[in-house]
This record gives C-alpha cells, structure tokens and sequence, in this order.
C-alpha cells in the first residue's frame, strides 16, 4: 500500500520543474522564532509587527527598531541550518528553485553553487539606505553587529534590507518568483502560515497553473485545501524523507 509520503516523494522525484516556497517554519528547527503559530516562541506574540517591521515602526522609534533587528541577528549568528534546509538544497542540486519569505540567509547557507533562491522579504544580513534612491548598502556581520548610523552617502538612517509591512516587494525578485512559480509542475510549500499577502498568493498561482502543491506545516494552515499532498508535521522530519 503506497502512502502519501510514497506518492509525494514518486511526486518529486518525476518532476519537470520543482518550486520551494518556505516560510518562517523551515528555520523553526534551527531555533529561529516563527512569527504565528502555538510555539511559544512566536515573534509576534512578543512584538507588534507594524510597531518594529514598518516604516512607520522605525520612523517612530528607529533605535528601538533597529536594537530589535540586531537581536534577530545575533540569535543568527549561532544558529545552523537543520535538515530541512539540507534536503531542499538536496533539491536544488537536482534544478529546484527556492523563493523564500525568510530573511535569515539559512538557505543560502547550503545552497549548492549557483542555485536560485528568491528572497521575496530582502535579507537581514545588508542594511540598506532609508532613502530608497540612495543605492547604498552594507553587509552585516553577524559576529560585529553595527549600531544604529547614518548612510554616509546621503545622511539618511541606514536600515535592514528586509520588506516592511505595507512596504511593495522587490519588484525584479518577485517578477521571478512569479514567472518560476507559474512554469513549475510540483511546488513544495514548507513552514508557512500562509497569512502575509502577496507571497501566498504564490501558492494560489500554482494551483490555477495545475501544478501539484505539496505541503508540509507543523498546524493546519491559509493553504492546507490547495495542497495534494499535505503534512502537518515538523520540516525537519518530514523533508528528508520526501526528497531522499
Ligand atoms: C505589501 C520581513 C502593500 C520583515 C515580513 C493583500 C495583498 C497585499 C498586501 C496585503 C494583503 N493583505 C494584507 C496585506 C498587508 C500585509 C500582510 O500580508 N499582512 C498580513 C499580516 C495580513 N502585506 C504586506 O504589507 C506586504 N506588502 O503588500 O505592500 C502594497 C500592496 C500593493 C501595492 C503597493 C503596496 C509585505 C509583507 C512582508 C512583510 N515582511 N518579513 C521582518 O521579518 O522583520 S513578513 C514575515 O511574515 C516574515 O517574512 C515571515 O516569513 C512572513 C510570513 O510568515 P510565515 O513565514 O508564514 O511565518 P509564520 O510564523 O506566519 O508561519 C510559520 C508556520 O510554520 C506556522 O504555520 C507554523 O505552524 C509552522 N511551523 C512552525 N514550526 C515548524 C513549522 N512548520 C514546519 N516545521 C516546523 N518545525
């Protein structure tokens, strides 16, 4: 008797073109706080998201919002990625591309030479200019976090290079994500609520375009009705086993 979990993996293995869409949960496993969901450690429940990740959030109190990032990114510094990240950089070796809400770099961490990851949310690990005509930037380092500073190109605050709530995704990086979301024939959808618009709405593109939608969530979720396959169990368990 073949079980979802066979079907899942004959699924991917038989794939043309393979889609990773992950959110916050896929870095659950890593110790990285999810932002909804029963764990306890849910960022949100802490924070007000349009409170630290706003322009509105930082425009009110930028030292606040920033000592915040900086805390993210010092939680980063001593977190590995877990084997969910492996199995899908396990993918990617096998021509998957990955487009992602996270922020936290783990996928880059593994991912093979020349693999595609979407960051459709920016990245914590640059700081980019408040002034979004000023083109300049400036990695972090997540073992010499820099304070709070002003872009020396222009004057303005420098900022993390994340997407804030009510602020528009990237729009080249989310123009690709579309056009690999809408050519794929399976999308793999792991460690997402499914809540933040419009990357869910990745998910419902996938569906018009027929192609199968696997999903895995630790609890039920925005998107479990769109899924042919669907496992609510934790990314690190459940990942391996479908792609190995
Ligand atoms: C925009 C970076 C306006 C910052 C983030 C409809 C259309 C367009 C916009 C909206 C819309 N409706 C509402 C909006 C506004 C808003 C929005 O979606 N609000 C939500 C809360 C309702 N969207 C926006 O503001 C977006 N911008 O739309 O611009 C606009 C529109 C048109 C034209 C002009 C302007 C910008 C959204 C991006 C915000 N930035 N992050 C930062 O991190 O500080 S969002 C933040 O949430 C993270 O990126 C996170 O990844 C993302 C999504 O959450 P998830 O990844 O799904 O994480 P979550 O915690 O929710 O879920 C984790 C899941 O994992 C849980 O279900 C849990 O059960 C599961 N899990 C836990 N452990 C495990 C696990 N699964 C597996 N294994 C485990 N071990």
């Amino acid at each position: 008797m073949r079980t979802d979990e066979d079907k899942a993996r004959e699924l991917l293995a038989n794939a043309r073109a393979i889609v990773v869409f992950t959110g916050a949960g896929v870095s659950a496993d890593s110790g990285v706080p999810t932002f909804r969901g029963a764990a306890s450690d849910a960022m949100w429940k802490m924070f007000d998201p349009q409170e630290l990740a706003s322009m509105e959030g930082f425009a009110a109190n930028p030292q606040r919002c920033y000592d915040w990032y900086n805390l993210r990114r010092a939680q980063l510094a001593t977190i590995q990625p877990n084997p969910a990240h492996h199995a899908i950089a396990r993918l990617q070796s096998r021509g998957a591309v990955i487009v992602t809400q996270n922020i936290d770099g783990l996928h880059e961490r593994v991912a093979p030479p020349g693999a595609v990851v979407h960051r459709v949310h920016g990245t914590i690990l640059q700081d980019k200019c408040l002034n979004e005509t000023c083109p300049h930037r400036e990695t972090i380092d997540l073992n010499n976090l820099p304070p709070l500073r002003k872009c020396p190109r222009c004057g303005n605050y420098l900022r993390p290079a994340v997407v804030w709530f009510g602020e528009m995704l990237p729009g080249d990086v989310w123009h690709a994500a579309e056009m690999a979301v809408a050519a794929c024939d399976v999308l793999l959808v792991v460690g997402t609520s499914g809540e933040v618009w419009p990357a869910a709405g990745l998910v419902h593109l996938a569906q018009r375009k027929r192609a199968r939608i696997i999903i895995v969530n630790l609890e039920p979720g925005e998107l479990d009705n769109l899924a042919s396959f669907l496992f609510h169990d934790r990314a690190a368990s459940v990942l391996p086993q479908l792609v190995d």
